[in-house]
């Protein structure tokens, strides 16, 4: 049962066939969740003109049933395909999306669509009003880089905004607009950001956080100034990361002022939302459980080759909580604790020394389909952490460079190795590194690849980022890592670094997986406490899955 011979992965949200991308329009509506994402009905590739919006409803963000598709390439405003955009709930509870069309021309215009039936639990009709496209391709945007308008929100002046991802003058903006009806928008002179070094930025994210506390907050929420923020999140395509600033809305001008000026417009030096292979983030204010729930986006890093033989591609992060520090300048992403209702049989460690140069297995549990959370304690921190070399400030470079399995001594390289085959030769490796930098520390997080699967025309990179914790304070370090086949999802000092990447071990098709905690430093690491718990299969998207989850 375990054994998911061609990487579709148990517990983690994706189509029963063909190709997914973009989170969408993530919802919460009368009692069910609503996603829907990038979907090509017709094949498991990616294909410019036919994208419909896919749609599936749940009840608990961990069971998934599929309805089909919600709108589809068949109006002149969005025949060459139905590409990114968002849902918002207008007043009353109607839901509604706004989304990029590519026209008749393949130019990219946006379009409102609107639930047919609020009252329909399903939300299955979608109807697009003939005002199509509400806005059109404006004269001073370039090469057809206009797209992914964001959840809109309300001003204290009654108007709706929005933002939609725009190429100006060869800087990557954010632009907004405003309605009053939703139908006909304006543009506000000012984008509310720009990156002159960044041409294309796609999938804006824009949402207020709470300044205390972890619960989330409705898009419209404003506090007027005191007890909130908002978060501006880009994804760059070049780079295709995902980065986000913490900051000040003023929705008088729709302005935002960054909470680190010094880190600068170019959006490639914000904070990094998850430094591994996920992207185009899209997040909703969750009413039920009063939270901001975060979908990602995880692409496919094998062949199309493969993927046409797989008949599927495409795979979602575990929806995310996400919350603002105690330090307001970064983000703490969790996976909602309903994935706790997988979790099965549970093995733990408890002060356990892995010495320089240890490999300790973790057994009884099937360990391609695990939930692990352990914490490292460093006893010799001053003594052992090596000079920082300000080279090394390019985290993939040192990623690549000081992977997993060079030791030339200091704190680290320690964590797990996962979805290792029984001779280690197929092997990732989830690690840190701690360097001293100017008599300060600085916590390396990275996930190694290289050595994931030993099959050809597979994609094998490093990624890694620096942890902003307290090390020194805390001498200890967390790590949580979702293991589900060809999904590695990792989560360090507690959601403070996130690396999420796919990999593709050949030996899972005929051999059980493998679990270690390892240290490759000079020194000791303690592990002070290891919960690893077998995960069950959910029910993702499966034929009968309606029942199963109504
Ligand atoms: N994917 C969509 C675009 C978006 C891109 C098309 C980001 O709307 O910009 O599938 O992955």
């Amino acid at each position: 049962k375990l054994q998911l011979h061609d990487g579709r992965t148990a517990y983690h949200f994706q189509p029963a066939k063909f190709w997914q991308n973009d989170p969408n329009g993530p919802l919460y509506h009368n009692g069910l969740y609503h996603f829907f994402y990038q979907y090509n009905p017709h094949g498991p590739l990616w294909d410019t003109g036919k994208l419909s919006w896919g749609h599936s409803v749940s009840g608990d963000l961990v069971n998934w049933a599929f309805l089909g598709t919600a709108i589809d390439p068949t109006d002149p405003f969005d025949v060459n395909g139905c590409w990114s955009g968002s849902a918002t709930v207008l007043p009353g509870g109607r839901p509604a999306f706004l989304y990029t069309g590519r026209d008749a021309g393949g130019v990219q215009v946006q379009n409102v669509s609107f639930a047919k039936n609020p009252l329909d639990p399903l939300l299955r009709e979608w109807e697009k009003p003939s005002c199509n496209p509400i806005i059109a391709f404006p004269a001073d945007v370039i090469n057809n880089n206009f797209r992914d308008p964001t959840t809109a929100w309300l001003g204290r002046d009654g108007l709706w905004r929005m933002v939609v991802a725009a190429e100006v003058a060869g800087a990557g903006s954010a632009l907004v607009y405003r309605s009053a009806d939703f139908l006909r928008w304006e543009r506000n002179a000012a984008p509310m950001h720009s990156s002159a070094a960044v041409p294309v930025l796609e999938c804006p994210d824009f949402f207020p956080v709470a300044e205390h506390g972890t619960d989330g907050l409705d898009t419209s929420a404003n506090g007027g100034g005191t007890g909130v923020k908002h978060v501006l999140k880009l994804s760059e395509f070049d780079t295709h990361q995902d980065f986000y600033m913490v900051g000040r809305y003023d929705d008088e001008g729709d302005t935002f002022s960054p909470e680190e000026p010094d880190r600068g417009d170019n959006c490639r030096r914000w904070r990094c939302l998850d430094y591994g292979q996920a992207y185009a983030a899209k997040s909703f204010f969750d009413a039920r459980r009063n939270r901001r729930v975060q979908w990602l986006w995880v692409n496919e890093y094998d062949s199309k080759a493969d993927d046409v033989a797989k008949g599927w591609a495409g795979v979602q992060a575990f929806p995310r909580k996400v919350w603002l520090d105690g330090d307001g300048k970064q983000l703490l992403q969790w996976p909602v604790d309903e994935i706790e209702t997988l979790r099965t049989k549970r093995v733990g460690l408890q002060g356990t020394e892995v010495k320089a140069g240890g490999l300790h297995e973790i057994v009884g549990v099937a360990s391609s389909q695990a939930d692990v959370e352990v914490v490292f304690e460093i006893p010799n921190l001053e003594d052992e952490a090596e000079g920082f070399d300000p080279d090394w400030l390019d985290p993939h470079k040192l990623c690549k460079d000081k992977g997993a399995a060079s030791a030339h001594g200091g704190v680290g390289p320690f964590g797990l190795i996962v979805m290792a085959s029984g001779d280690l030769q197929e092997q990732t490796a989830v690690f840190f590194r701690v360097f001293k930098h100017h008599g300060k520390y600085k916590v390396f997080m990275c996930t190694d690849l290289t050595r994931s699967s030993t099959k050809a025309d597979v994609y094998k990179d490093a990624y890694g980022g620096f942890v902003d914790v307290d090390i020194q304070k805390d001498k200890s370090i967390s790590l949580r890592t979702l293991i589900d086949h060809s999904m590695i999802e990792s989560f360090g000092g507690g959601g403070r670094a996130c690396i999420t990447t796919r990999v593709y071990p050949e030996h899972a098709a005929t051999s059980s997986s493998h679990l270690y905690v390892f240290n490759n430093g000079s020194g000791t690491v303690n592990v002070s406490k290891l919960e690893a718990w077998e995960m069950a299969t959910a029910t993702v998207n499966s034929a009968d899955a309606l029942d199963a989850i109504t």
